[in-house]
Formats: C-alpha cells, sequence, structure tokens
C-alpha cells in the first residue's frame, strides 16, 4: 500500500487514495481509510472507464431520457426530477465488480484492486422505480440499459464508455436510485455529478455516473460492459489462469459478503507487553445481510465473534468490532470473516477464479506486530 504512488494535483480533494491508473481515472481507498461509518467524500474510491464529460455549469439543468419500452417517454431536469418525486436518503456500500480482484492467483485481468474499490455514502435522491411509473412501463419492459455523457478512453462520443443494465425486477426496487447529493452535499463531479444512478449490492458499474438515459428494453441490455467475459463468472470452477473461452457463464448479480480491518492498519506496531488489541472494520454482503463477522488471530484455530452495529437501512455496511487478547508478543495476523444470512463465509483462498477477476471475497489480512520497536 505504502509503495504505490499517491494522487496528484488533479485529484486534491481525495486524500490518501492510492492511484490505480490515470487514464482512465482509477483510484481506491486503503482499508483503514474506510474506519468512518460513512466514508467521506475526500476518502471515497474512484472508477472511470473512459475520459470525463464537460463539467456543466448548469447542474439544476441537466436532463436525462427514460425511452424504450415505455408508454411516455420522458426527459426531465434535475430540477423537475427535484419538484415532481418522492426524496430518499439511504445510506449504501456502492462496490467494483473487481473489488479484491489482487488477491486471485495467478493475477486475473484488470484493475489490481485489494479492497478499496468500496466505500459506503449516504445518497440522496429519488427512486427509480417511480420514475419508471410515470413513464408507465409496457408488458415487453424487461432490462434497463444505462448511459452518460463520458466519452470512451479515446475521447470519443461515439461509443459509450460503459453502458450496463439490471433485469427490470432490480430497477423496481426502492433502493434504485437516481442521485444528485453524496453525503448531504451535491453529488461531485467525480462521482457522476450533478446525476447518477445507485444501483446497490450489485456491481459499481451499474451505476452510471454522469447519467444521460435510461433506455428501456425487451431483452437483456447490450452495451459495453454486458457481453464476453464482462461482469460473467463461470457456471463451474475454472482452472486458475484458463481463457474462460467456450465455458458456461452466468452474469455477476449480488456483490459477495466481504469484510475489512479498518484498525489497526496493516504494519501496526504495539509496545511490547500489549495483551489486548482492539479491532474493528466494516462488513456487507451484496443484496443480501451480514449474519456474523468473526476475527482470528492465529491462522484460524480460535475465533471471536465481533460485535455488529445494525445496517441503518438496507444496503447499508454494518460497522464491528472485537477485543482480542495475546498470549505474548510476537507477530499476528488478524483474518476477519464475514457470514452472510445464507451461511456463506469468505474464504482464507480466492477459489472461484475467473479470468477478468470478478467476484474475489477473500479474507482481509492484516499484520502486526507486539514487541520493542525494531
Ligand atoms: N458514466 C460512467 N459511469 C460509471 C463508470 C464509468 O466509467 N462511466 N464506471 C462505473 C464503475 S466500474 C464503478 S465501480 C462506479 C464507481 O463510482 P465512483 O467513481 O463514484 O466511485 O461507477 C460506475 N459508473
Ligand atoms: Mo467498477
Amino acid at each position: 500500500m505504502q509503495d504505490k504512488p499517491k494522487l496528484g494535483f488533479a485529484l486534491s480533494a481525495k486524500m490518501g487514495l492510492s492511484l490505480l491508473g490515470e487514464v482512465p481515472l482509477v483510484a481506491e481507498t486503503p482499508e483503514e481509510l474506510l474506519d468512518d461509518d460513512t466514508t467521506p467524500i475526500a476518502h471515497f474510491f474512484v472508477r472511470n472507464n473512459g475520459l470525463m464529460p464537460q463539467p456543466t455549469g448548469d447542474p439544476e439543468g441537466w436532463s436525462f431520457v427514460v425511452d424504450g419500452e415505455v408508454e411516455r417517454p420522458l426527459r426531465l431536469t434535475l430540477a423537475e426530477l427535484k419538484s415532481r418525486f418522492p426524496h430518499k436518503t439511504y445510506r449504501m456500500v456502492l462496490e467494483c465488480g473487481g473489488n479484491g480482484r489482487s488477491f486471485f492467483e495467478p493475477q486475473a485481468a484488470g484493475n489490481p484492486w485489494t479492497n478499496g474499490g468500496a466505500g459506503c455514502a449516504e445518497w440522496t435522491g429519488v427512486s427509480l422505480s417511480d420514475v419508471l411509473r410515470e413513464a408507465g412501463l409496457k408488458e415487453t419492459a424487461l432490462f434497463t440499459g444505462h448511459f452518460g455523457a463520458d466519452p470512451d478512453k479515446h475521447g470519443s462520443h461515439e461509443h459509450q464508455a460503459m453502458s450496463r443494465g439490471v433485469p427490470i425486477a432490480k430497477a423496481l426496487e426502492e433502493h434504485t436510485l437516481l442521485v444528485w447529493a453524496m453525503n448531504g452535499e451535491p453529488l461531485p463531479f467525480l462521482h457522476g455529478g450533478p446525476l447518477r444512478l445507485i444501483v446497490p449490492g450489485w456491481p459499481g458499474s451499474l451505476s452510471q455516473k454522469w447519467l444521460t438515459r435510461i433506455w428501456i428494453r425487451n431483452r437483456e441490455h447490450d452495451g459495453p460492459g454486458m457481453t464476453g467475459l464482462s461482469y460473467r463468472l463461470p457456471v463451474h470452477p475454472l482452472p486458475p489462469g484458463s481463457d474462460g473461452k467456450g465455458v458456461a457463464l452466468r452474469i455477476l448479480e449480488s456483490m459477495p459478503v466481504r469484510s475489512i480491518v479498518s484498525a489497526p492498519a496493516d504494519g501496526a506496531h504495539y509496545p511490547e507487553g500489549t495483551r489486548a488489541i482492539h479491532i474493528r472494520g466494516a462488513a456487507w454482503a451484496g443484496d443480501d445481510a451480514v449474519a456474523r463477522v468473526d476475527v482470528t488471530l492465529d491462522g484460524g484455530a480460535t475465533w471471536t465473534e465481533a460485535a455488529m452495529t445494525p445496517p441503518r437501512n438496507r444496503y447499508d455496511w454494518v460497522r464491528w468490532q472485537a477485543s482480542a487478547s495475546l498470549p505474548g508478543d510476537g507477530p499476528y495476523e488478524i483474518f476477519a470473516r464475514a457470514t452472510d444470512s445464507q451461511g456463506r463465509a469468505q474464504p482464507f483462498h480466492a477459489a472461484n477464479w475467473n479470468p477478468n477477476g470478478y467476484g474475489c471475497n477473500v479474507m482481509h489480512r492484516v499484520r502486526v506486530t507486539v514487541g520493542p520497536e525494531a
């Protein structure tokens, strides 16, 4: 973490993130900076697939369309959206589909996220379902297709950098929002302001930034990010390193259960004689709830159950804490393991290798030492 380059002045509003790519801009949050109940904007990860659009001088006049399989196609400005539909604020996790990818062996293609391609912010907007109701879904409405104002990574507006979509049932969930504010502030440009989607629990790529259009379709959407190996997992396990050609695939929908240790930080040192350490972190589980979090300092021989603070609303993360007693000085490895409400727990080793490296939820490992300063 320490040896990765830090963000330059282009992202001066961001503090302490690790840069994974400059063009397109990709930056993740070290786990120890995810120690707040609500992730501050300054620490929230950034993922672009193309270049950024022109910032607008008139946020309230920003408009988007809803068209396709609807009775009444709509064009709404942000001002109209705010005045015509009930406002909702939820604290919800946004997580990149490739979060955890760097832990796959051998390395899978794509940005080498550790666990910091995720954050949990308060999003304010309106339910997409309220807008779709106004447009009137036809019986043929099966899927959404999302469009943004950003050019692709070559600067061309002919193709979308990313254009994904969801089955209509996910679009109709109350928590799927059209969002204009983050942590009570106008949605920052870097995070898709003035207007973006938030599709919680599923890969972040569905949460279109700089939103210009929602195309209601009568079939699965086929924009960039929807075809080939994109956001697809093998139905049956693949030998690590294989190219995934010709195997049965399914689209990654709900993200798998994950926990992070946000304190102590990896590499922390405690004075000699320390016999208890306090550990805290966060856990979340896609569409599912977190049932429990356990920590171990002895490689899984013994586990301590963490105390969890309940989520504020569905898709919020749980904050958890645990105290662990230590038998003596020495090096310790902390592992945190979350289990979802269907009994699925995080593995010690990533078992679901796939060519594009999605959904790796291997346990977060934090190394600490107790003893005299070296
Ligand atoms: N228009 C647009 N929306 C986008 C993207 C993009 O490249 N262009 N990237 C997606 C991906 S892959 C992720 S993980 C999230 C990241 O959102 P953030 O940059 O606000 O953290 O935005 C999604 N929405
Ligand atoms: Mo992503």
